[in-house]
């Protein structure tokens, strides 16, 4: 791979993976015969598909690691990095929701005082705890933050949610609102000449 060559970090497997080669597909970008390799090179256009975690993807643009990339909102922020916004793609979107046991007697955010939720995002929930003045204890979690209050660790949990399937299989309902979300295109804040072929191409959609 040229280091000229232009770089766009997408998630390597998951929900955002499928909508992200569909949107390089719409570029007219094209790539060789499938293969395991995690960089993918394009065979019409000086450029490679890096596949990475989408939790990377922020600090690998950020710092310049890769040129582009696309992630959900929800990581970004999260990640609280450097990598500028190019524009929303449509897709992946869902709700960063707290939600609540139906049986407990918190029925909106202020009831959350005092009370402990279990989140995989505790940078956005504590600037939303912050902003609305609610003095909560975060418990961090890396995934399932559904199963917390069954299991009695926290008292309600913070999450996306899509459907909203998830949290009535587990007895769960929304009292608030942190962050709707949607896959966006991010930037390197780094200059390259590159850059711009493939500033170009999307200028086209
Ligand atoms: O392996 P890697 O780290 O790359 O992937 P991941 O497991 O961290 O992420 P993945 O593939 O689950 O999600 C990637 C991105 O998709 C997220 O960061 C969001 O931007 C977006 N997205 C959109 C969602 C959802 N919708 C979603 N519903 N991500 C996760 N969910 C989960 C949610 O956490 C909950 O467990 O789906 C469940 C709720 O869905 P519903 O439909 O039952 O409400
Ligand atoms: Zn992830």
């Amino acid at each position: 791979m040229r280091s000229t060559c232009i770089k766009i970090a997408i998630q390597k497997s998951g929900r955002l993976n499928q909508p992200s080669v569909s949107f390089l597909d719409s570029l007219g970008l094209q790539f060789g015969v499938e293969s395991t390799s995690l960089i993918q090179m394009s065979t019409n256009f000086d450029l490679s598909v890096v596949l990475v975690r989408d939790d990377d993807i922020p600090v690998l643009v950020s710092r310049g690691i890769v040129d582009f990339g696309i992630v959900g909102q929800n990581i970004l922020l999260e990640e609280n990095t450097e990598a500028k916004t190019l524009m929303p793609l449509g897709f992946g979107k869902c709700t960063l929701t707290i939600a609540a046991p139906k049986t407990s007697s918190i029925k909106n955010s202020k009831d959350l005082e005092g009370l402990r939720i279990a989140t995989a995002y505790p940078r956005l929930l504590r600037k939303y705890l912050k902003k609305n003045n609610i003095n909560a204890t975060i418990i961090e979690i890396a995934g399932s933050a559904e199963i917390a209050p069954e299991l009695n660790f926290a008292d309600a949990i913070c999450d996306l949610v899509q459907t909203g399937k998830t949290l009535k299989d587990h007895d769960l309902f929304p009292i608030a609102t942190v962050m709707d979300s949607q896959a966006v295109l991010i930037e390197s804040p780094f200059q390259k000449e590159k850059k711009k072929e493939f500033l170009e191409l999307i200028k086209n959609i």
